[in-house]
């Protein structure tokens, strides 16, 4: 079969455009199947004939089985997870074999198809076009690995070859771009519920590739750390690898300089005992070297974490007497002592910033004793404050060595990893704002690749039948919709200088908010909470502590502190932020959900100005267990995320799109060999375009087609020809009879004339 070379086709498939949606959904599919046992075979959904949930869930079970984890559906991969290591499937044969293929599209689909595209859909028709490679997915469902592949994959067919690499740069950019994923996930990634890695920050990677489309470095822009985690891990949860790591694969020197025993407990370290893969220091330490970090700055990072973990085991004593500080047991002097001395601050300091508020009545500066609650709430916003402030540093650091500098690069692939949808038996701020960012990225897929392909069909002038799909818009009013929204009013609330009140928050969603069909209450529930129905599915959020959350605020004595420290690297990463004493009325008006949304917005922009490719990633059970398919978790995966719309719409009789003028030079030949004459593709008008086209489509459909066949074998649009892939196959068979003759007749002259 041949395929349209993939500059000029856009990827689409399936199905006819009267078979909607809700035909599909009665269940009664069984009749028209198709043999089952052929049903592996499709590596395209757009080829399952009728596409319903359950036809389509069935073929990706029986592919499963028989150990095929991608399937195609029209322009999206279908990545399932097979929760085990599969011998050979990412070789660097296997990628060579892809990036060397002629028509790579003819390969199996694998997550190097898509790859593959992309890097030659860099060098678009007329320009050079940006891509992105947007992985999606619910937690657990194998995005970080996805885009682990996918690095590897550039990293490896765009490197540059031997003699051209200069000793010690191209070489090493490779390795460093690939190293800064470990390095990532080691100080953003967790052990969560749902995922033994799952990463707690989203990014966007941009590997920069020069006019020859070799790698010459990359860029990474993370979003939004879950950095709660550091000091409160949810039941059953862990806090970041990087502790684990340091904990399990020190030195004994290191130990001592830490403090930390083999056997000692830390309160923010739990679930210890676990062992994952991912528990791996020594592969941390090489990534930091390959990266250039130093031995000097590795240690002054691991103070400051062992800091922050002997900084978890302080706790304060209730006080009797509320105008004086609360007291710390003799155990939390030691904790307090130790973190003082990582941290390379004075102790007796310390200690009075967690315990003691400064404020500001006129021109006094008042000291206020803290709660006892107060004093935990200020020890864990040091903490948080310190990680967040480190993280920014290390993606800062990482992007210093692996950034080319702009002359040096034209074009770029992004790889987009964010944190998939959760839904915890507790959701909070995090939650809301992971579970956001997955409705952001759904209204991408839906009005750029759904609502556009049916636009254009339109726009073509074809006559079409609407496809049904799930628009998250209303989700998205809810959240973040002016003027009211969940985060509008979040925010208001975070702006009033008051002691947060979770149930002036629920009473004021409730009143607001009512008119939105995705919010709703349990009215039996005791804890303030709301529930959103999201693209995919519904989630409860406790009000609870969401304002706080939002606040983030951070007591400007404690940055003062950090700002004196003697460890240059916490003094660096503090040395900008402003700092000064409270006054009572102000507080940060740039909230935790503002920035977010700002920061994705400024991704939706950036993705809109590159072509898309996605691939969607499914869990195929709860468990990550091998080898398992669980057909109803397969199924809520596959509608929530519009599959079967996506598949209806590709399949939707013209897969194929090729502008009149690449269509009239590939196929002239077909007329200029008859008696419709010849036609000159260079013509600019598209009225006169147009009439070559039909006439040539005339020309190769004389012998084989009626008028309604013609109809749904290929459609003349305004500007493109709409085909199937048997009229595609036609006219190729077409071309090459005439290509053939010719060459024929060329040699018999010759032949004859020799
Ligand atoms: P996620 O990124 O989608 O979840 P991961 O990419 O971390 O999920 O995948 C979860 C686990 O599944 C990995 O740690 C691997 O053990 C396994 N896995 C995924 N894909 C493959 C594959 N192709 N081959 C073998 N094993 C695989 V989250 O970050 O939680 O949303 O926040
Ligand atoms: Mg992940």
């Amino acid at each position: 079969m041949f395929r349209f070379p993939s500059d000029l086709s856009i990827q689409v498939k399936v199905c006819s455009p009267d078979q909607g949606l809700d035909d599909s959904l009665d269940g009664n599919v069984q009749s028209f199947l198709i043999d089952e046992e052929q049903l592996h075979t499709f590596d395209d959904l757009t080829k399952v004939n009728p596409v319903t949930p359950t036809t389509v869930l069935k073929c990706l079970q029986a592919r499963y089985s028989l150990k095929v984890f991608y399937t195609h559906a029209g322009c999206t991969l279908v990545a399932l997870n097979p929760f085990q290591p599969i011998p050979d499937l990412y070789s660097v044969d296997v990628m060579r074999e892809y990036h060397y293929a002629t028509q790579p599209q003819e390969f199996k689909p694998h997550i190097f198809n898509v790859a593959e595209e992309a890097y030659r859909n860099v060098q678009g028709q007329l320009e050079p076009v940006n891509q992105s490679l947007v992985v999606s997915g619910e937690s657990g469902a194998g995005k970080t690995w996805t885009s682990r592949c996918l690095m590897k994959y550039y990293a490896t067919v765009a490197a540059a070859p031997p003699a051209v690499r200069s000793q010690d740069t191209v070489e090493r950019i490779e390795r460093r771009v690939l190293d800064s994923n470990p390095l990532m996930e080691a100080f953003g990634n967790a052990c969560t519920l749902r995922n033994n890695n799952s990463s707690r920050f989203g990014k966007y990677i941009q590997l920069q590739l020069d006019r020859g489309q070799l790698l010459v470095g990359a860029s990474v822009q993370t979003y939004l750390l879950e950095k709660t985690r550091v000091a409160s891990q949810p039941a059953n949860e862990r806090n970041f690898h990087i502790f684990y790591q340091m904990m399990k694969g020190a030195t004994d020197e290191q130990r001592k300089e830490w403090n930390m025993a083999p056997n000692q407990r830390f309160v923010w370290l739990p679930n210890c005992e676990k062992q994952i893969e991912e528990d791996s220091f020594h592969e941390t330490v090489e990534a930091m070297v390959h990266l250039g970090i130093k031995a000097e700055r590795q240690r002054q990072i691991f103070r400051i974490l062992a800091g922050i973990l002997q900084l978890g085991n302080v706790s304060f004593c209730s006080s009797t007497n509320e105008s004086q500080p609360c007291d710390l047991d003799e155990l939390s002097e030691v904790y307090l002592q130790r973190a003082a001395e990582l941290l390379a601050v004075p102790a007796e300091e310390l200690q009075m910033c967690l315990r003691v508020r400064m404020l500001k009545a006129g021109k006094q500066n008042v000291l206020k004793p803290c709660s006892q609650a107060e004093c935990g709430v200020r020890r864990d916003c040091l903490a948080k404050v310190i990680y967040g402030r480190l993280f920014e540093w290390l993606v800062t650091f990482i992007n210093s060595c692996i950034c080319a500098d702009k002359s040096k690069w034209s074009n770029f692939i992004g790889v987009l990893d964010v944190y998939g949808f959760e839904c915890f038996h507790i959701n909070n701020l995090e939650q809301l704002c992971i579970n956001y960012a997955n409705e952001k990225l759904q209204q991408h897929f839906v009005s750029h690749y759904l609502r556009a392909q049916q636009e254009e069909y339109v726009s073509e002038g074809l006559e079409w039948s609407f496809v049904k799909y799930q628009d998250n818009q209303s989700c998205l009013d809810l959240l973040e919709g002016s003027p009211v929204s969940v985060f509008s009013l979040l925010n208001e609330e975070s702006r009033l200088n008051r002691i947060s009140d979770s149930k002036t928050l629920k009473v004021r969603l409730e009143k607001e908010l009512s008119g939105n069909r995705n919010i709703s209450w349990d009215k039996f529930s005791q804890v303030p909470h709301f529930t959103v129905t999201h693209y995919a599915g519904k989630v409860s959020y406790q009000i609870e502590g969401m304002v706080e959350k939002n606040k983030d605020p951070v007591p400007p004595e404690l940055v003062g502190l950090l700002q004196q420290s003697d460890n240059p690297l916490l003094h660096e990463i503090f040395v900008d932020q402003e700092s000064g004493i409270p006054n009572t009325k102000g507080l940060s008006k740039v909230t935790v959900v503002s920035k977010f949304k700002n920061s994705l917005e400024n991704l939706m922009k950036l993705l809109l100005t590159t072509a898309p490719h996605y691939t969607r990633c499914i869990k195929p059970n709860a468990d990550c267990r091998p080898l398992s398919f669980k057909e109803k978790e397969v199924i809520l995966q596959l509608e929530a995320c519009g599959i079967v719309e996506t598949i209806h719409i590709s399949a939707a009789g013209f897969p194929i799109r090729i502008p009149f003028k690449s269509f009239l030079l590939r196929y002239g030949i077909i007329t200029r060999c008859s008696s419709a004459g010849r036609i000159d593709p260079d013509v600019d008008s598209t009225s006169i375009l147009q009439q070559e086209v039909e006439k040539l489509l005339g020309v190769a459909l004389q012998h084989h087609a009626s008028g309604a066949d013609r109809r749904s074998l290929v459609h003349c649009g305004r500007t493109k020809v709409f085909l199937t892939q048997p009229m595609l196959d036609l006219l190729e068979d077409q071309r090459m009879n005439i290509l053939s003759r010719c060459a024929f007749t060329i040699q018999s002259c010759w032949l004859r004339y020799r």
